[in-house]
Order: structure tokens, then sequence, then C-alpha cells
């Protein structure tokens, strides 16, 4: 019938039982849901490889948010760019006729680089359920370092492949606390909205929240908060509504409703690739290099920025080293890649100038993930979209907002789970070590304490009030929390630190980091939208006076 006869979910004696046992973003186990039967092309931007000694007005490294918001909007002003991104265009389908893979059955897409997947949700049922794969630039990197896994989306839209699609502002009155020298009255007024609607974002229709049996999990994580005198909000997010109640009715293939999420989405889900990189592509002025990734950056004799990249095949393998040069680079390689990069061309000697900012203030916006266990007769539902919808607002009290995740495992798990996002107050530091010739962070597990302690402040009293306790088999046996991941990283190159007000690297004219590297460990919600309007801030400013 399903996957679980046809793929080893190395959770034998769960899949014979009938399900599968895969992991979701924000969610758990992946729904058992019927796959759809063809792909939908994506509005896959332009790709084109960049040849070697091209010299190019500007090169932006990653094509994640920032990265996508600086493209599109020198392309307006007229630039020609050059966007270099070390993952896959995620333009063709696989041999199963989908691009993406389904969180119910990992594949060799699913996972960056690693013969085994690393699923954050490492157990069901006490079960581990990692299976191996072949080697391969896969969707999603889990990047171990000490202390922390930390979770990015690989592949032209960076983490908008990979990620829940929760869209958050966060509370104006958090907002000074988050970029304390960023004017929040232009935030809120113009930059903010103009993300959300570059975005696409958008809330759920009320009315079909209370009656779709896909959140039926929402509402009851909606009414165990409230039952102990907590806020529950709705969150906007970039998933199509209508056409996940398409999805409902049965008349289009299914993704949210299919688990698809953690290893991309197919269809209702607006990526980037479906917002501002199709709307990149439409100004003919931005040409993008998939399987390249930039490895230095340095001062060209003659002014501009000698760039060099290392072209990779699906293995992972070096197939050709190219030199270019640029007018100004953009750094939008995401918080880890770019902190990677910054700290060893400070260290080598490429860019000696940079200042010691480089590389500090890293958070992992307080990420810390936990299930509880319902009673018989409170069901959250055999059916979970995978679009989280809501939270739990407990940040001014305690220090915490807690995402109601979905945990779709196509069968009634009487499970409500949740991703909180914590006051975390540690902040880590990258450094170069020039013994393995990587960079090291230096985050420790214990670390995660006061976000274990936050989410309490939430999860003790609603089980107290509903005589629940915690799940124990999520994250290993008799584990409760989730504390050894991010799916948030943040900082290494902070806004006003280690660059000016608007991202202009100190030390070194023409370049920029545009990304959430700029962000000082913290949003007090899900990050990317505010990635997106510090971004289109930033860069109106540098259009305006750089260029
Ligand atoms: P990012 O999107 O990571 O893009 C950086 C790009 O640069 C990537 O495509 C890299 O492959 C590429 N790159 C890195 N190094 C190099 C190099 N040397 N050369 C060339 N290319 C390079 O950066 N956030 C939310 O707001 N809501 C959610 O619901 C949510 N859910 C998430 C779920 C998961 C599983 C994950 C992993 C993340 C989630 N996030 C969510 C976080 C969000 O995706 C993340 O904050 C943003 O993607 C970060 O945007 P950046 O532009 O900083």
């Amino acid at each position: 019938m399903s996957d679980s006869t046809t793929h080893s979910t190395g959770l034998e004696g769960v899949s014979r039982r009938g399900f599968i046992a895969g992991t979701g973003s924000i969610i758990g186990v992946a729904a058992l849901a019927g796959r759809a039967s063809a792909a939908t092309p994506q509005a896959a931007p332009t790709a084109a490889v960049i040849p070697s000694g091209a010299h190019v007005p500007v090169l932006i490294v990653g094509t994640g948010y920032g990265g996508s918001v600086a493209a599109l909007r020198l392309a307006e002003a007229g630039v020609d760019v050059h966007m270099i991104e070390m993952g896959m265009a995620w333009d063709t389908p696989g041999p199963d006729g989908k691009i993406f893979a389904n969180t119910t059955s990992p594949d060799n897409r699913s996972f960056w680089l690693r013969t085994k997947t690393k699923q954050p949700l490492s157990n069901f049922l006490g079960f581990p359920i990692d299976r191996n794969i072949q080697r391969y630039t896969g969707i999603l990197d889990a990047e171990e370092f000490s202390g922390i896994t930390v979770y990015q989306g690989r592949g032209v839209g960076g983490g908008s492949l990979v990620n829940g699609g929760m869209a958050v502002t966060p509370k104006r009155e958090n907002f000074g606390a988050i970029l304390p020298s960023v004017n929040a009255d232009e935030m809120y007024n113009t930059y903010y909205p103009r993300a959300n609607a570059g975005l696409g974002a958008a809330t759920i229709d009320p009315s079909w929240f209370e009656t779709t049996d896909c959140y039926q999990y929402a509402r009851v994580g909606r009414k165990h908060a409230q039952r102990s005198g907590f806020p529950f909000v709705f969150v906007p997010t970039v998933y199509d509504w209508d056409y996940m109640k398409a999805e409902a009715a049965g008349t289009v293939p299914k993704s949210a409703l299919a688990g698809e999420i953690l290893y991309g989405n197919n269809y209702g889900k607006k990526s980037l690739q479906k917002t501002y990189l199709a709307r990149i592509k439409a100004t003919g002025k931005v040409t993008i290099s998939p399987l390249h990734k930039v490895t230095s950056v340095s001062p060209a004799t003659g002014g501009g920025y000698t760039v060099v990249i290392e072209q990779i095949d699906t293995g992972g393998a070096t197939t050709q080293t190219k030199t270019v040069t640029a007018g100004k680079v953009f750094f939008a390689a995401g918080s880890v890649g770019t902190s990677k990069l910054l700290v060893k061309l400070k260290a080598t000697g490429a860019l000696p100038n940079l200042n010691t900012e480089i590389g500090q203030g890293w958070g992992d916006n307080g990420n810390v993930m936990c299930g509880r266990a319902n009673h018989l007769w409170d069901p959250t539902g055999a059916l979970q979209a995978s679009i989280p919808t809501g939270g739990i607002d407990n940040w001014n009290a305690g220090g915490a907002f807690a995402e109601v995740a979905p945990l779709p495992t196509g069968i009634e798990t009487f499970a409500s789970f949740y991703l909180s996002i914590t006051k975390n107050p540690n902040r880590a530091r990258f450094t170069w070590n020039a013994a393995t010739g990587k960079a090291d962070l230096n985050w420790q597990a214990s670390w995660k304490q006061p976000s274990i302690d936050m989410a309490k402040t939430i999860f003790d009293k609603i089980n107290a009030k509903e005589g629940t306790i915690y799940r124990t088999d999520l994250f290993g046996t008799y584990k409760i929390w989730g504390d050894h991941l991010t799916y948030h990283p943040l900082g290494g190159a902070v806004l006003n630190k280690a660059t000016d007000n608007y991202g202009r690297l100190r030390g070194y004219s023409g370049l920029y980091v545009i990304d959430g590297a700029l962000i000082p460990g913290n949003t007090s919600v899900n990050p990317f939208v505010t990635i997106t309007a510090l971004a289109e801030r930033n860069i109106e400013k540098i259009i305006a006076t750089d260029l």
C-alpha cells in the first residue's frame, strides 16, 4: 500500500503496524497520506554557471531570504547580479516524479552530504528512526557543532525550501531588544509590511480553522493553552491557504496534508522560488550558479574583490575552482555560512581588517522542543497539516513563545507537540581553527537549560491543569526535551557591531552582510520575516547611497 511497505524505515515493528516514521520540521512524524501523482513545475530562477575569470558588478553569496531581497532590489535598480549557491537548483523532478522527497520517506534528496539521515525527532515510540541514505547534495543540512546541531536549507531558496513557513512579525514592544539600533517606526511602517507582502504571508481563514480536521491538533493546543490562562495567537504563514482547502477537499495533489515540509514542499508552500526568486527571474538581470561554493573573498588589485568559488558535483566533490572579480560582494550565506566564511577570511589574512566582532553574538533563537501526552478523550487527529498556524505567547511573563506544531503520523497519537522560541541569554562565538581548517562554535549543551526552564513556564502549568505528562519517546528513550538543535541560527556578524547600521562590513568598502548573521541571536518569534524586512531596509539604503 504505502511507503511503509516500499521503504525501510528503520522502525520495522512500527511500520508493520502500518504507519511511517519519518519526521517533519516543526513536526514530528509525517503523515501516511496519499501521494500526489505529478510534480508541479516550480517557478525556478535562471540557473547559469559563472565562468572563471568573469568580472561582475555584484556577487551575492547565498540565495536565501537576505540574498534574494538584495538580488531583487539591485536588479530592479538596473544592476546585473550574480548569485552563488552551494546547494542545488531544486527545479527538476526526481525518479518519483517529484522535486522534493516526502518526510515519510527520506532519500538522498533529503540530507546534505550524509550517509545516514539525522532527523530532528530521532525517535518515535522510543524507536530510533534514522536510516541509511546515499550521500548527495540534498536539501537539509544538519550541521554539527560542539553542543548543537544546526539545521539549514541548502539550495536555491535557502531555508525557505525546508522551513515551516511561519511568517511571524515580532510584537513591536519586543523589537527594541531584537535590533536596538534600528528605527522601529521605519520597520513597522515600511519594511515589515514590504517583507510580508513580498513573501505572501497570510493568516488562515478562521472559520475553516474551526472546522477542518487537519487543524484539530491546533484547536486542542489552543484549548489547553487557554484553560491555563495563556493567550493563543494565530500567526500568518506563507502557505497558499486556498490550495490547502483544495487538498482537504481532495481536488489537488496533497502537500501540507501529505506531511511534506522538512525536505521540501512540492505544491502549496510559497517558498522563495515562488516569490522573490520568481520576481528576480522576471527582471532578466540575475544569474544564479547552483552547486557553487564561495571559499574566499579578498581585495583585488585595481579595486573590487577577488572571489574564489568551488564548483561541486552532487557527491560534494570539487570539479572546478574558479576565480572571478566582483565590484561588490554581499554575504548572504545564512548566519552560519556567513560567520564561517568571515572568521576564516579574517584569520587567514584574506580580509585582515575585519573587526573583532566577526563571529560573535551567535544565538539559537532559544529553540527547544517537547511533546505532551494527552488523555484518550482529547484526540489531536490522525490528519494534521504540516504547516503550524498558531502559538502560545508567554514571552513577557515567562520568556517563551511556543508554536503549536503538528505530529502528523497519519494515526491518532494523543500527543501535542511544540517548538518553543525562548529568551535564552547565551551567545556563542565562531572562531577559526587553523589545525582542522574549519570554523568552530563554542556553544555548550548546558546552555539550553534556560530555554527548558522558560518552556516549562508554559507546559508545566498546562500539564498540571490538564493532568497530563510530557512525552519521553521523541528525542531518545526517556528524554523529554529536544535541546540538541536549532532551526533558527542568528548572529555572527551583528548589525552595528561587525557592520555599520546598514550591514556594510567595517574595514572594507563594498562588502556587505545581508542575512540572519546580522541579528544578535534572537528575534522572539520565528525569524525569516525579520531577516527579510531588515534586508529590505538595508538594501534600500545601500542602493541609494553606495551605487
Ligand atoms: P538561508 O535561508 O539559510 O540562506 C543561505 C543560503 O546560502 C543557503 O541556501 C546556503 O546553501 C547558501 N550558502 C551557505 N554558504 C555558502 C557558500 N559558502 N557559498 C555559496 N552558498 C552558500 O539564510 N523560520 C521562520 O521564520 N519560520 C519558520 O516556520 C521556520 N521553520 C524552519 C524550519 C526548519 C526545519 C529550518 C531549518 C528553518 C526554519 N526557519 C523558520 C528558519 C529560516 O528558514 C531561516 O531563519 C532563514 O532561512 C535564514 O535566512 P538567511 O537569508 O539568513
